[in-house]
């Protein structure tokens, strides 16, 4: 496969989405949800994370798009799952998803990966997130990304 910039990645998934020219690139990191919010003025809960975690029974990866105010209980997640999961090394996250950590986007991933929306995201009506590198991101509201990921709304987030 030809090696495509992260961010171009992102770019022509979100324009086949009908989500074209969303991404932003700002001059201020983005790698944190609390700079993320920072370099946009907005809410740190506005922030998306895209969060890979790993099912060690199957190696598979899961993507959890979580509000940047929650924390996801692992415990909630793998009950969703039906498997343990464990949060997924560096290594892990660029192999399944093509993005290294801090720039983890919802689209664009170089091959599927099962995919949840922690239901935090669904209090705003506009959220961002990456879009490939830790100083870019798109911006979309929940129901878009909702439709562009195919992800089910989870209660995954702890309380
Ligand atoms: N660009 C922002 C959102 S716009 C962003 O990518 N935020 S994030 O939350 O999705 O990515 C940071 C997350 O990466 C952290 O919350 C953490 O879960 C994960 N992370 C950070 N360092 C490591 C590491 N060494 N190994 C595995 N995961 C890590």
């Amino acid at each position: 496969m030809a090696k495509v910039r992260s961010v171009d990645r992102v770019a022509a998934a979100l324009d086949e989405l009908g989500l074209g020219g969303r991404v932003r690139e700002l001059p201020d990191s983005t790698r944190t949800a609390a700079e993320a919010g920072a370099a946009l003025g907005c809410e740190v809960g506005q922030i998306v994370k895209s969060l890979v975690f790993r099912v060690p029974t199957t190696d598979e990866a899961v993507l959890v798009l979580a509000s940047g105010s929650s924390r996801v209980d692992v415990g909630r997640l793998a009950e969703v799952v039906g498997a343990p999961v464990e949060q997924g090394s560096g290594a892990f996250v660029r192999e399944r998803t093509g993005f290294a950590i801090g720039g983890v986007a919802p689209v664009g991933l170089v091959a599927p990966v099962r995919t949840y929306v922690e239901r935090g995201v669904l209090g705003w009506s506009l959220v961002w997130a990456a879009a490939g590198s830790p100083r870019t991101v798109f911006d979309a509201t929940p129901e878009e990304l909702l439709a562009a990921t195919g992800a089910a709304v989870v209660d995954v987030a702890e309380v």
